[in-house]
């Protein structure tokens, strides 16, 4: 049997790009929709959709067409001058999901460093925190970039593990746990407390019915702002516009990112109210390519594509069939299953067999499906929110019928 030559681009790749990543061994050269296909022309159905930044599908056509124009006219300005985009998107957004103003970013862990300075600013010059005492607390499992604010904030040793020391001010308490909260809200200096409302890379942590709610009405209670990090969750993928939605809690902050750039661009947001949001002032923040115009007419057409096509309807219904095949899977080797909307995980019963997820993924992958583990033994599934229900049909297929051969 002839050993399977590494693919040239991976080589590449080996050669000359960092080691930071342990990719799926597929080599993709196109996308459209909820497929992408490899550089033999093989077709896949695409389950990760770039760790929900392509919610609204490969190339969409609305999206690529407000790029292409905008590119043809203005890229960036830099915030040194007015443009005529920035101010109609920071109209558009702040009036689509209901906040007073918006400071435009890049990258979600940009969205979330802001929301951090923006949180201790406020606790400063508004509640009274002494300068430099400021507290905010985050839950164990937590996952909002490669930072180092980011970093110093995990519970996870693959994220932090040698990149100390790291930023103080930062208290950590289990996840889905109303006493810890409570326990904590008792230091006045704390200032914010910044969660998912669905844990991703933990690997789909749904929390109780009711904990979103009861976390922030105890924030509330002590003048704490409730900062939802929806970079994943947010823009229709969990089967609600917001994942907050599910409880009808409205963040004091909200962080944006991944499938607001429609998966053609960087794009982040946070969005607060005028009293939080006006102690930055000129000069206190910002960034080179945080609102250019070309960034902002993508993010206008990622959200009406949200919009126009219900794709967070979409992702509720599709996501219900999807659990329920996924459900009916009659296999040893799985533990759990779990999700909300089209945001699900699989948990594969570590070491069952001495099959990992992993080795699931790989196979996976061989039948036309793309998929990646997270932890070892969960499997994300997280397709375009265009996906229809042949299509969902189709692809449980293909999952059911790989977890069987895996058995
Ligand atoms: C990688 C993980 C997912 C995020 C939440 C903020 C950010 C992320 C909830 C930061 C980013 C990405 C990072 C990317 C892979 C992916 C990921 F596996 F790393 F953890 F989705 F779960 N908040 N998540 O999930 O956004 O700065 O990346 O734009 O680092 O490999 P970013």
């Amino acid at each position: 049997m002839m050993a399977k030559q590494t693919h040239p681009a991976i080589e590449l790749e080996n050669k000359y790009g960092a080691h930071n990543y342990h990719p799926i061994p597929v080599v993709i050269e196109r996308g459209h929709g909820i497929y992408v296909w490899d550089t033999d022309g093989k077709k896949y159905f695409d389950f990760l959709s770039a760790y929900s930044a392509v919610n609204q599908g490969h190339c969409h056509p609305k999206i690529i067409n407000a790029l292409t124009d905008q590119a043809r006219k203005l890229t960036l300005t830099s915030r040194a001058f007015h443009n005529n985009i920035l101010g109609e998107y920071e109209k558009y957004i702040t009036n689509y999901f209901g906040y007073d103003k918006v400071l435009p970013m890049n990258t979600g862990v940009e969205g979330g460093e802001t929301a951090i300075k923006l949180c201790r600013k406020w606790a400063y010059e508004v509640k009274g925190v002494p300068t430099n005492q400021a507290k905010i607390l985050f839950v164990e499992g937590n996952f909002w970039g490669r930072t180092m604010a980011a970093v110093s904030s995990s519970t996870d040793p693959s994220s932090f593990n040698n990149f100390g020391p790291f930023m103080p001010g930062f208290e950590v308490i289990p996840y889905n746990n109303i006493p810890a909260l409570e326990k904590a809200l008792e230091d006045p200096n704390v200032a914010g407390f910044m969660i998912e409302p669905i844990q991703g890379e933990a690997g789909v942590i749904i929390p109780n019915d009711g904990y979103l709610k009861n976390a922030y009405d105890l924030c509330k209670a002590k003048n704490v702002l409730f900062i939802a990090d929806e970079v994943q969750t947010g823009i229709g993928r969990t089967g609600k516009l917001l994942a907050c939605d599910y409880e009808n809690v409205k963040p004091d902050i909200l962080v944006l990112g991944k499938a607001l750039g429609g998966g053609v661009l960087p794009v982040s947001a946070v969005l607060c109210r005028d009293e939080i949001m006006m102690t930055i002032k000129p000069g206190q923040h910002g960034s080179t390519f945080g609102g250019n115009p070309l960034a902002c007419k993508v993010a206008m057409a990622a959200l009406e594509v949200i919009k126009d096509e219900n794709l967070s309807e979409n992702s509720f219904k599709m996501g219900k069939i999807f659990r329920a095949r996924l459900q009916n899977i009659n296999s040893p080797i799985i533990d759990t299953i779990r999700g909300k909307g089209l945001f699900n995980a699989v948990v594969i019963k570590p070491f069952s067999h001495n099959k990992t997820a992993w080795d699931v993924c790989l196979a996976l992958k061989d039948n036309g499906l793309l998929a990646k583990q997270t932890h070892d033994h969960i499997i994300r599934f997280a397709p375009p929110l265009t996906i229809t229900e042949a299509e969902i049909n189709e692809a449980a297929d293909i999952i059911e019928r790989t977890i069987l051969e895996c058995n």
